[in-house]
């Protein structure tokens, strides 16, 4: 499948998907929805993927649904939102959450509406200083989607979740960052770098441990502790097992630094 709304690269065991749709802000139509199903499939298929970043180009990181994208008018047919969600958002956002490498966000600029939230979906989110985050949904009648009643009480609590989520004001990086919501926010001018710094940190890194502190980290929202010393215990187990965790022990052991294949 060839591109037309995202770029797709791939070296180095880092994936890289870029929003491409820089005069919308890179908000989302059902072709984009498409083409980033198609290279998360492709993300999965590929075992030498270690690290998948997804940002966007331009000014903007994501406006969210692109409200042009079908005719939505006082008189005009009613849209069903429901299909669109089960169609485009949960099937995003669930993929991200599944895939078993961490996911980098970069927030290179304004994350609007469902924009916002898929940048939540991921496991590290970084932002220029000139980001901001908004759940626009309020102002056009709608309720955060994409996760964002999930993950927004999660992160920074319930009396913040609802102020972002009935006002919809702009919340800044840094404030963001403050807050929990992200990992981290940085000069304009250092996004990319640091952002480089964090994919080749994580592509050199023991994949399939990372992949298992991710999956116990998000089965621990609905655990008791004994459920989840439980899940600690089998992934422990199966860890345990794999290359990369004798050679972590072998390289400690030797005063070297550890070669792992992510295996
Ligand atoms: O519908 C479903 O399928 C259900 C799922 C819904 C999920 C959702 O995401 S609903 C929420 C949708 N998003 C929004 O409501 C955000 C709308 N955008 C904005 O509020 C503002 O654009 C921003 C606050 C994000 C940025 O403001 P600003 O002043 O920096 O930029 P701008 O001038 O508003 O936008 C620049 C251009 O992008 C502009 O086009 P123009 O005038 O230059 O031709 C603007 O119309 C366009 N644009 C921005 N956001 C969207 C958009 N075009 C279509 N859809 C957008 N969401």
């Amino acid at each position: 499948m060839s591109y037309e709304s995202i770029v797709y690269e791939c070296a180095d065991g880092i994936a890289r998907i870029t929003l491409n749709r820089p005069d919308r802000l890179n908000s989302f139509t059902a072709s984009m929805h498409g083409e980033l199903r198609d290279a998360l499939a492709k993300v999965e298929a590929d075992k030498s993927v270690r690290v998948l970043l997804i940002t966007g180009a331009g000014r903007g990181f994501c406006a969210g649904q692109d409200l042009s994208d079908r005719a939505v008018a006082p008189g005009s047919a009613p849209v069903d939102l429901g299909e669109s969600i089960e169609t485009n958002y949960r099937p995003l956002v669930l993929g991200l959450r599944a895939l078993p490498l961490p996911v980098v966000c970069a927030v290179n600029g304004v994350a609007a509406g469902a924009g916002a939230n898929i940048a939540l979906a991921c496991d590290l989110v970084i932002a220029a200083k000139s980001a901001s985050f908004i759940q626009a949904f309020c102002k056009i009648g709608l309720i955060p989607d994409s996760g964002g009643t999930y993950f927004l009480p999660r992160l920074v609590g319930s009396a913040r979740a609802l102020g972002l989520s009935l006002l919809g004001d702009k919340l800044p990086a840094e404030q963001a960052a403050q807050w929990g919501l992200i990992w981290q926010c940085v000069d304009d001018d250092q996004l990319s770098t640091v952002t480089d710094k964090l994919l080749s940190q994580l592509a050199q890194a023991p994949t399939r441990g990372l992949a298992a502190i991710k999956e116990a980290l998000q089965m621990s929202a609905g655990n008791t502790l004994v459920a989840q010393l439980d899940v600690e215990r089998d992934l422990q187990r199966t860890l345990g097992n794999s290359d990369d965790y004798r050679e972590g022990v072998a390289a400690f052991s030797a005063k070297r630094p550890p070669k792992f294949t992510g295996s």
